[in-house]
């Protein structure tokens, strides 16, 4: 077909390569592994442009580490547990079941067409009960060694979604679904001991080499190590004392108050005014505004004996340190606030090393500085201060020093129907008691009624909650919460390393393949997931079953895609369908163009995947999301963009064309091959090149034919792009100009075609990792045989990649001043920042003012400079 119908040959190729099996993969220990993974989607209804994007970075990998020879494992499952399923069946009335494995059949059908290459043998879905199984399993090895336990707690309560929300999930005060404002609520919960592992985890930040810097200093700043001391105020009238933690025992002296948590255990005891205790509990924690609440009572400043009030403060965290702070207004600006807000003294311990502080202050004074009004510390720079009084604390019997970590434990009950039930039974004689191993699964019940009340559905399903006492065998209860999604996506990596029929933990297989060698997804993950992930691998080392620290060698956090959006005065936001020349299609009001931002429904400013690949195709769709930008930074979305792509894939289909007759003819010999630096199956091939030296002084000799130069740059380019960073843009920037040189080109003589042969045939297995349809339909145009993605990848030889050197003259006020050697083809903004860097045209310029640079054709440069 001489026209680029990308629709059959879209769909042909994809049902080829599923009936072949092409993308199964099994191991193979003679051969090194790569385990190319991108999160897994949840099965919302549809593919959004973000998964394609990430899916597209993650298919391009797999692809050319698998062209270079690598046994690569490049998985794909759902994340299929969660809230919205819930939600669609309260709103809908489709069971959550039924509503989730739907999307799932319908999304896994957009992920085939968009060409990825995933081994679906591998498939992981984590509502079935073959793969909640083993979050039941872990959950039970993890109680057998302490590491989940149950607690009553104060938790963070969404009251719209009405779940508990874990601290990750909570921004800024608010939901992270949602934006509703989070409440606190007093609940049994179960946790996972995330803490026994916070110095691991900090620790082994400093290994991740392969990790966006960025998302090392998130987690970092998440399980936020500080080392300090606990120190005990004896409480006045009674025969306690208050233990507080604090950074800066440098500051002991100027402490002018005490701050309770409004949790802590002693501020029923110390409160008399329970009204006012009752009213700050329910206020919002790390809030804006320090609200407080003075108990009437005193403690003693254990350092120099004087009487301090103790307060109750909504800004001090009970989780955090002892739940109770010494508060130094001087020097920490949140007591700042509050002793402004409600009168307290404020006492100046620290002082900068060379001024005076001028008092009243305006603002606390938190930077190092020198003891002042401190007894025998006085005089001490606040740094070796609070070493020293740390030390006199420890000495005196005081308070001891402590690590305290940020990093909270991990609690995961949710109040929740569609999640994996959490294994555990209530005995009235026995107490806690843990489902058996053999009992498992524990099957969440498919009978319900869904009401989206803050209680779990679980509660109220007789025939899943009663059941006996494995231990006693009387009646007993099941627990009815089940686990947070997170825990579902915290191994599922480890899942894909067997078939689906096979053991999960397969050792000798987890063995094999894990670590995942790259990892895709999304910066939003930054803590939440990554860290989990982290935490769970560490746990299954220790339980045996898998042989590493570390679950993700390498990540790539891929940029957003965006795209402007629009606004009617009538119709409010629009799609971009409903606008045509600027104006609203339904009243012909002119739009208001906002500004690129992340595509989101709300903004209405999305593109559908599916409605691009009808009208362009998927090769298309996949060249421009990797054309428009470099992986990690954000996309805009354009149709002049998309246009573009498609053009230039018209483009070379047009060019195969145009050949393909004589192409299917030629056959290259093994000595021919050699000349042009490959060999017979027409791969560029320096080792064989490079041993037969009388042929390269003879090639050194007459000038190298510019398409065999030309190729041999082209894979020199493009490999060293998706090497370096993955930079895929450029490396299309590249197969694009190579087509822009050999459009016009006809090869005459034999020598020549068959020089063009070897040139298209490489130029078509570089294309194959971004467009995989088009480039394995030209594939057999050109007469070829097999499948492309089973091509090696084609290596160059330096030699014949060089560039073609070209003279650049710069001149200065009209006088040729220096001649410097570059590579043809630079544009003018290159060519002006070599001349203006070149060392003699500095000491020609030698600091008078330039007035103008003018680059001329790529190998001129005038200079003016003032006189
Ligand atoms: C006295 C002090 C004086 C403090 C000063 C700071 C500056 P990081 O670095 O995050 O560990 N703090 C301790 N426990 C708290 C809690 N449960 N809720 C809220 N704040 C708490 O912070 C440690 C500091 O945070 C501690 O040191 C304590 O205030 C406060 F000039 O103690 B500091
Ligand atoms: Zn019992």
């Amino acid at each position: 077909n001489q026209n680029y119908d990308f629709k059959n040959i879209e769909t042909k190729w994809q049902n080829e390569w599923l009936k072949n099996k092409l993308f199964e993969v099994n191991e193979d220990s003679s051969k090194q592994k790569f385990y190319c993974l991108e999160m897994f989607p949840y099965p919302s209804g549809r593919i959004h442009m973000g998964h394609v994007r990430n899916y597209a970075i993650g298919d391009v990998i797999a692809r050319y580490k698998r062209m270079k020879g690598l046994k690569v494992l490049h998985p794909m499952g759902w994340d299929a547990f969660g809230l919205p399923a819930e939600n669609a069946a309260i709103k809908h009335g489709v069971h959550p079941a039924k509503w989730t494995y739907e999307n799932i059949d319908y999304m896994k059908n957009q992920l085939i067409k968009l060409g990825l290459s995933y081994d679906w043998r591998r498939e992981v879905t984590t509502c079935s009960p073959e793969y909640y199984k083993w979050n039941q399993w872990i959950f039970l090895k993890l109680y057998e060694r302490g590491l989940a336990y149950r607690k009553s707690s104060f938790v963070n309560w969404c009251p719209s979604c009405a779940t508990v929300l874990a601290n990750e999930q909570v921004i800024d005060g608010a939901c992270w679904r949602c934006e509703t404002q989070v409440e606190q609520k007093e609940l049994e919960q179960w946790f996972l001991k995330i803490t026994a592992y916070a110095e691991e985890l900090l620790k082994d930040c400093d290994r991740l080499t392969g990790w966006p810097e960025k998302v090392l200093t998130m987690q970092r700043n998440w399980i936020g190590k500080s080392e300090g001391v606990e120190v005990d105020f004896p409480i006045e009238g009674l025969n306690e004392a208050l233990r507080i933690f604090t950074t800066r025992p440098d500051t002991i002296f100027g402490v002018t108050f005490m701050c309770l948590s409004p949790e802590h255990p002693l501020a029923d005891r110390l409160c008399e005014d329970k009204e006012a205790l009752r009213r700050i509990r329910q206020l919002q924690r790390e809030p804006e505004i320090k609200e407080g609440i003075f108990t009437g009572k005193y403690a003693i400043n254990p350092l120099n004996g004087e009487r301090v009030p103790i307060w109750i403060a909504n800004f001090v965290l009970m989780e955090y340190g002892t739940g109770a702070i010494m508060s130094v207004p001087a020097h920490d600006q949140r007591d700042f606030e509050f002793a402004v807000r409600y009168g307290i003294p404020i006492k100046v311990v620290i002082k900068p090393k060379d001024s005076e502080l001028s008092e009243p202050l305006n603002e606390a004074f938190e930077d190092e500085g020198v003891m002042v009004n401190s007894g025998e510390f006085s005089g001490l720079p606040s740094s070796e201060g609070k070493k020293a009084v740390a030390d006199y604390i420890e000495k005196k019997g005081l308070g001891k020093k402590t690590i305290n970590y940020r990093l909270r434990d991990w609690g995961i009950s949710r109040q929740r129907y569609w999640g994996t039930p959490i294994p555990i039974i209530y005995c009235e004689k026995c107490g806690i008691v843990p489902v058996p191993e053999k009992d498992l699964p524990v099957i969440l019940p498919e009978n319900i009624s869904l009401t989206g009340k803050g209680e779990s559905p679980l509660k109220y399903v007789e025939e899943f909650y009663k059941t006996k006492c494995p231990r006693c065998g009387k009646e007993a209860r099941r627990e009815t919460d089940t686990m947070d999604t997170f825990v579902d996506s915290s191994w599922y990596f480890v899942r894909y390393c067997s078939l689906q029929n096979e053991d999960a933990f397969h050792k000798e297989k987890i063995k094999y393949w894990m670590p995942v060698d790259q990892y895709i997804g999304g910066i939003e993950h930054a803590v939440l997931h990554l860290l989990y992930a982290r935490f769970f691998t560490k746990v299954l080392r220790d339980i045996g079953i898998v042989p590493f620290d570390e679950p993700f060698e390498r990540l790539l956090t891929q940029g957003m895609v965006c795209m402007e959006s629009y606004r009617c005065p009538e119709h409010d936001y629009l799609f971009p369908k409903e606008v045509k020349d600027g104006k609203c299609i339904h009243c012909g009001s002119s739009v208001t163009v906002g500004r690129v931002e992340k595509m989101s429904k709300s903004k209405k400013n999305i593109i559908d995947p599916d409605e691009m690949i009808e009208q362009y195709g998927t090769d298309t769709v996949r060249v421009f999301t990797l054309f428009a930008a470099p992986p990690e930074k954000d996309l805009e979305w354009s149709s002049q963009g998309v246009e573009g792509a498609h053009r230039f894939l018209k483009r070379v289909y047009a060019l195969i064309f145009k050949h393909n007759k004589w192409i299917r003819e030629i056959h290259i010999s093994e000595s021919e091959a050699s000349s042009i630096g490959m060999t017979e199956e027409g791969h560029a091939e320096p080792a064989f090149y490079c041993h037969s030296e009388p042929k390269r002084s003879e090639s050194e000799e007459s000038p190298i034919s510019p398409i065999i130069s030309l190729i041999h740059r082209t894979i020199k380019r493009v490999t060293l792009d998706i090497e370096k960073e993955y930079q895929f843009n450029t490396a299309i920037a590249r197969l694009m100009e190579f087509v822009n040189e050999v459009y016009g080109y006809e090869p005459k003589t034999e020598e020549e075609r068959k020089v063009f042969k070897f040139a298209i045939r490489n130029f078509l297995i570089l294309l194959s990792p971004f467009a995989p349809h088009i480039a394995e339909e030209l594939w057999r145009e050109i007469g070829e045989e097999g499948f492309i993605l089973n091509e090696p990848w084609p290596t160059y030889d330096e030699a014949l990649a060089r560039e073609q050197m070209i003279e650049l003259v710069v001149q200065i006020n009209g006088k040729v001043r220096s001649k410097i050697m570059i590579p043809q083809g630079m544009s003018d903004e290159e060519i002006v920042k070599i001349a203006l860097d070149d060392e003699k045209v500095k000491q020609w310029v030698n600091g008078k003012e330039i007035l103008k640079v003018i680059p001329v054709k790529g190998k001129l440069v005038n200079i003016v400079v003032a006189n």
